[in-house]
């Protein structure tokens, strides 16, 4: 929640609100200089043509009139001729306000029919794995953790990528909390844990396994508890037999009566509660490993405890609420986003993809497996249009260009991973030079096209007004007026609420569900498939590292970067010996997909056998001019609905001899 000072039409100051309960008045590194990014010399102010080839960046500028008018003209000789399908529709998390984020682009697409792609790269896979115990997977409320007395950070950075939890996290332990990480990288959050677990990469169904093994096999299960709530048990129990701690130990590579100190402490000093996002989610047995988490306060009962049970992202509670528009009827053809590079190379789809429009999103760095998805953008005979800020290294293949508004030059309401408050963002200055909302753009496209619906005109206000308009309990009293004079207001969710407790899981029985659960090795590990081991001997792992980066955004300013100035493959000391490789070399990464190079940190955040690359670097950062998406797996699990198995990559690294590097 931000607060702008405006003097005479230009933004002078931002700061975060000091009411709101979850920012108090802090921002994070990120956007501390978010108004240098507003006024950024390199901000896109008007539409632009391609002047170049496809990737050089060469461009006109053109009017508004010219620019729809090329695209109205392109779209509807698709529709006349092989159909809207052959037009796709590609956008994701550029924004989290509901509004530009999507509902008019939405209305637009769904009006032509185009083909879409299911948002799903981020939290998909969680979901699914939460759903699988719960049915629609509610959470703990992030705020109840001060009360918790064990808290596990399972596979989320917390002190990085949720830094406004960090300041509950503390709180919590001032008052006697254990804060726990499970995470394969000593990460700035595990430095500053009271017991870190650096687990074996996607090995964490085998600890829960244990953990349920010692729970069951010293009577620290809550059986009351489990009669009454759960179904499964018994399988569950079978399943954790075999997986002692000493065979967890050899799968994991934790100490065995660590394993035990976990499963005890899990059971006995509570609150105990549980935080994840989407790290283990990137896996291509993500949704086992998040079912294997939201399966333990089942097991334990936590949930009974205000602050206990699982803390997971709380957007489904604004997704349950708000009144959200229903699915396309008729549905459109949809595609896995983490497949985009198959999708535009893909000579026997019908149709083929001949447009591609993109807003919220930079394809070319965030997607697994980047070479098709480059391959895709060059081609000739793709017409595609990229609604953006900047340049990026998408818009850089784009045939036409279109100027966004940032998040102060226009209105959204805001929803939220982390907290239970809705916003209201009121633009604060006019749109910088000739940049348009993404919703002000569909509805002008949708003129331009003639699509007589009024739906495609309604205004951002009406947008946000239709999504109010909703008679669940948790929006009671939160109306547009009540927004606009307050800015924010906590959904109606009764503070305390203990989620399973106090409330029924969404399940066919209304129970929560245990059952079988194995621990499998994904594919593209080194206990997957062999023969690949043979050839690509490290797992990668490309996690979000630097504070100043969000996602694929902000590496475009120099300010921005860390200190090295350049992507860093961190490897352990002992990988490096034995390659003869020291912090001031560079090295070749390469697999099957791609090949990068890049500087060395030696260090040993990361366990031997694994390496890591920072997302979130662009293609010029490269000499390849590739990011490092270019080598990770977009295998997608669970029938093309889950998120993709970025981290589920091997590969292996040459040195490179220093005179080729110069
Ligand atoms: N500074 C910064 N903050 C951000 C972002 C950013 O780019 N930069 N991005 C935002 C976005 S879009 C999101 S979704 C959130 C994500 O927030 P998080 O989920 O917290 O972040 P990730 O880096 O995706 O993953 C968290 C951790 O999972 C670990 N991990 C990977 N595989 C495994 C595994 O098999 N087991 C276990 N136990 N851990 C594993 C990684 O090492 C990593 O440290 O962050 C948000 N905040
Ligand atoms: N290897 C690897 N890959 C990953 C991840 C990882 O951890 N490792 N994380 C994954 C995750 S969790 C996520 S969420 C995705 C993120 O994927 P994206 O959502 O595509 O990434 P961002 O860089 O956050 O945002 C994309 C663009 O949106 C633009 N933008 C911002 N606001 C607006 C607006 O109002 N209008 C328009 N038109 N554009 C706007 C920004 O300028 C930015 O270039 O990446 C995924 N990819
Ligand atoms: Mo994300």
């Amino acid at each position: 929640m931000w607060d702008v000072t405006v003097t005479d039409g230009r933004a002078v100051k931002l700061r975060g609100n000091k009411e709101h309960p979850t920012t108090r008045g802090a921002l994070c590194p990120k956007v501390n200089r978010f108004l240098d990014r507003v006024y950024h010399p390199d901000r896109l102010a008007t539409p632009l043509r391609r002047a170049g080839s496809k990737g050089d960046g060469l461009f006109e500028p053109v009017t508004w009139d010219v620019a729809l008018g090329e695209i109205s003209s392109r779209f509807s000789s698709l529709i006349d001729t092989v159909g809207a399908a052959s037009i796709l529709q590609f956008s994701f998390d550029g924004t989290q306000g509901v509004i530009q984020k999507g509902i008019m682009a939405d209305r637009f697409f769904n009006a032509i029919g185009a083909s879409d792609i299911h948002r799903h790269l981020c939290g998909a896979t969680a979901w699914l794995g939460a759903s699988d115990v719960s049915g629609v997977p509610f959470g703990t409320d992030p705020e109840d953790l001060v009360e918790a007395r064990t808290i596990i950070l399972w596979g989320t950075n917390t002190y990085l990528t949720n830094r406004h939890l960090w300041p509950v996290i503390e709180e919590a332990r001032k008052d006697g909390a254990t804060i726990v990480v499970i995470d394969p990288v000593r990460t700035s959050t595990a430095e500053r844990a009271d017991e870190f677990f650096q687990i074996r990469p996607g090995t964490d169904t085998a600890l829960v396994l244990a953990m349920v093994h010692v729970l069951d096999r010293d009577g620290l299960v809550d059986v009351e508890w489990i009669d009454a709530n759960t179904s499964g048990w018994e399988e569950l129990a079978a399943s954790a037999r075999s997986m002692t701690p000493e065979r967890a130990a050899d799968v994991t590579g934790l100490e065995a009566k660590r394993i035990e100190w976990l499963a005890r402490t899990y059971a006995a000093r509570r609150p105990a509660a549980i935080r994840v996002l989407v790290g283990p989610e990137h896996r291509q047995h993500g949704r086992d490993i998040m079912r294997a988490i939201a399966i333990l306060p089942a097991v334990t009962g936590a949930w009974q405890d205000i602050g206990g049970g699982l803390a997971r992202s709380t957007q489904v509670y604004f997704e349950t609420a708000l009144n959200y528009p229903p699915p396309p009827d008729p549905p459109r053809r949809m595609f896995n986003m983490a497949r985009l590079g198959e999708v535009l190379t893909d000579r026997s789809l019908s149709p083929g993809i001949a447009a591609l429009l993109v807003h919220n999103s930079n394809p070319a760095v965030i997607v697994p497996d980047q070479n098709p998805i480059i391959e895709g953008l060059e081609r000739e005979d793709l017409f595609t249009v990229v609604i953006e800020q900047f340049i990026t290294d998408t818009a850089r293949y784009a045939d036409i260009v279109l100027p966004a508004t940032t998040q102060i030059e226009h209105l959204d309401l805001g929803i939220a991973w982390g907290h239970l408050y809705l916003s209201l963002n009121q633009p604060a200055i006019e749109p910088v030079g000739d940049a348009l909302p993404n919703t002000e753009i569909f509805r002008r496209l949708a003129a331009a096209m003639g699509i007589d619906d009024p739906g495609l005109q309604a205004n951002d206000e009406t947008l946000i007004r239709e999504l109010l308009d909703s008679d669940h309990e948790w929006l009671q009293g939160i109306t547009y007026e009540h927004l606009a004079e307050h800015t924010w207001a906590r959904l109606n969710v009764v503070p305390g609420t203990r989620p399973y407790a106090d409330t029924t899981a969404d399940t066919d029985d209304g129970r929560l569900h245990l059952g079988v659960l194995e621990y499998q090795a994904g594919d593209e590990t080194p206990n997957g498939n062999q023969e690949l081991v043979d050839r690509y001997p490290l797992v990668l792992m490309t996690r979000k590292q630097h504070v100043k980066f969000l996602n694929a955004n902000y590496a475009q300013f120099p300010e921005h970067l860390p200190a090295e100035g350049e992507p860093c493959l961190q490897i352990h000391p002992d990988d490096a010996a034995r390659r003869g490789i020291t912090s001031s070399d560079h090295v070749e990464v390469f697999n099957d997909r791609g090949r990068l190079s890049l500087g060395v940190e030696v260090t040993d955040e990361v366990l031997p056998g694994v390496v890591a690359i920072p997302f979130g670097w662009h293609h010029r950062h490269s000499p390849q001019g590739r990011a490092v998406n270019a080598l990770t797996n977009p295998t997608t699990p669970d029938h093309d609905l889950g998120s993709a198995a970025f981290h589920d990559t091997l590969v292996d690294i040459t040195r490179i001899p220093r005179d080729r590097h110069q």
